[in-house]
């Protein structure tokens, strides 16, 4: 499907004054800047609908001026030029159904816990993309010998003095055939949220390296030195001593997904009647296949394969059923997924220092019984009264709840405050223990 010119002006147009639709069931794990999570109910649909789709940037949105916006392309290439939107439209059309989830869904799971967005399970959907291949761009520029990663800035602007959110991808990625310039989700203009006008899609990879509000492409010959490059988003990739500090020059960065299944209902702890009782779930991987969804009803002593549904594309997520019938009773229900790499969903999850890629197989508990089906208890978060110097400190740049869903013990809370005062946080000497009091509330506890 193409978008005619008009659409896209109409769409250009209401970014600028009306927010993008969200859904009142996603789950708030920060108001500002915006980071929202796909509710359970979200792993029923193929195609992710743009208004459960989650959100996550580490500065405020931007609101992109079309009337402005140019697309340049610099750095290590024969021929630096700048593109317009329109003569990127014109541009062969790429298309793709790709799974986005960010290397830290299901953070909030780790123990000990860490820093960051406490995730579950719902930092990920599978979306429609449309655009322009990466490849025929750079290829318009011509890369010089010796490039190895191409550079992307978007035009969010950091808050305080925090780092920008700049990424690259390895040259090979940024020239793999399937990976785009994305301008179109589910067949509509990208949202706002969601990086409007342009943003990077690189299928099977995490999406941190998926920068939205794209504005510059810049090929380089060495590795980029930014935080959220050499700092940030790296992985031991191997296992470590849960709560160890890892030397930073053993961390690799993220880039492929793991295979990975979710059970998206019934939800954990929930009541259901006796008989015909359905698990519906999804499930992903990096740059191979799924081939199978196994389904436990006894804890893991038996396993059925699932059915997996129909599903053609290539990084599309599979959503598959199982149909058992049960007898009242507690289950202990798992679901493990495997693909065509010969990987396999481990059964115990593998720490490490910033929460990423966790994918162990999930477990449900499930109670039949006859009489009504009860969902579980969603407990709300508490309501807060931040002391004045939080407020004045913290809460300038981001809302409390980036605060209460954190899990850190007081030494990880000092290493959070001198972060935060490294990005511009003004942290008089004598409020600082009123402030660190007050963190210490959002000690170790297992998530709700
Ligand atoms: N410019 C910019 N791009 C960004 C980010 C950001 O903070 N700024 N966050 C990244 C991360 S960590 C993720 S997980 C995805 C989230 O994309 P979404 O908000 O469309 O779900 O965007 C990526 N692209
Ligand atoms: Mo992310």
């Amino acid at each position: 499907m193409n978008l005619s010119r008009r659409s896209w002006l109409v769409a250009a147009a209401g970014s600028l004054f009306a927010a993008d639709p969200v859904h009142r069931d996603m789950i708030v794990r920060s108001k500002r800047p915006e980071d929202f999570e796909m509710p359970f109910s979200g792993f029923q649909h193929y195609l992710t609908p743009a208004d459960l789709l989650f959100v996550r940037h580490h500065h405020y949105a931007a609101d992109v001026d079309m009337s402005t916006w140019k697309l340049s392309v610099g750095g290590l290439v024969e021929k630096p030029f700048t593109l317009t939107f329109e003569q990127l439209r014109r541009m062969p059309r790429l298309e793709h159904i790709a799974v986005m989830e960010c290397a830290g869904n299901g953070r909030g799971n780790f123990e000990p816990g860490v820093p960051g967005l406490q995730w579950r399970s719902g930092a990920v959907g599978n979306l429609q993309w449309a655009g322009v291949r990466l490849a025929d761009v750079l290829h318009m520029a011509g890369l010089k010998d010796g490039s190895k990663h191409v550079l992307f800035d978007g035009a969010d602007e950091p808050m305080g003095t925090m780092p920008k959110f700049q990424r690259t991808l390895p040259v090979a990625k940024a020239m793999h055939p399937d990976t785009m310039l994305a301008y179109e989700m589910n067949g509509a203009p990208l949202p706002r949220l969601h990086g409007f006008p342009l943003r990077v899609v690189a299928p099977g990879w995490a999406s941190d390296g998926w920068p939205k509000w794209l504005r510059q492409i810049t090929v380089l010959d060495k590795e980029f030195e930014g935080f959220f490059e050499a700092t940030a988003y790296r992985h031991p990739g191997a296992a470590v001593a849960p709560g160890s500090a890892v030397d930073p020059k053993l961390m690799r960065p993220v880039e492929k997904l793991r295979v990975k299944s979710v059970i998206g209902a019934p939800l954990d702890g929930a009541t259901v009647a006796p008989g015909a009782v359905t698990i519906t779930g999804a499930a992903w991987t990096g740059e191979a296949q799924v081939v199978s969804v196994a389904v436990s009803i006894d804890a893991g002593r038996t396993w059925k394969v699932a059915d997996l549904g129909h599903d053609t594309s290539k990084y599309g997520w599979r959503l598959w059923e199982y149909h058992a019938e049960l007898t009242p009773g507690y289950y202990n229900i798992l679901a493990r997924a495997f693909d065509s790499s010969g990987d396999a969903q481990p059964l115990t999850q593998e720490w490490n220092p910033s929460g990423y890629l966790w994918n162990v197989t999930p477990q449900i508990g499930l109670r039949v019984a006859e009489g009504a089906t009860t969902a579980p208890v969603v407990v709300q978060a508490e309501a807060v009264q931040p002391p004045a110097p939080v407020k004045a400190s913290c809460l300038p740049c981001h809302g409390v709840e980036v605060i209460t869903q954190q899990r850190l013990n007081r030494p990880q809370w000092e290493r959070e405050v001198d972060k935060m005062v490294r990005w511009g946080a003004q942290v008089p000497a004598d409020d600082r223990a009123t402030i660190l009091e007050f963190l210490s509330r959002f000690g170790p506890r297992p998530i709700r």
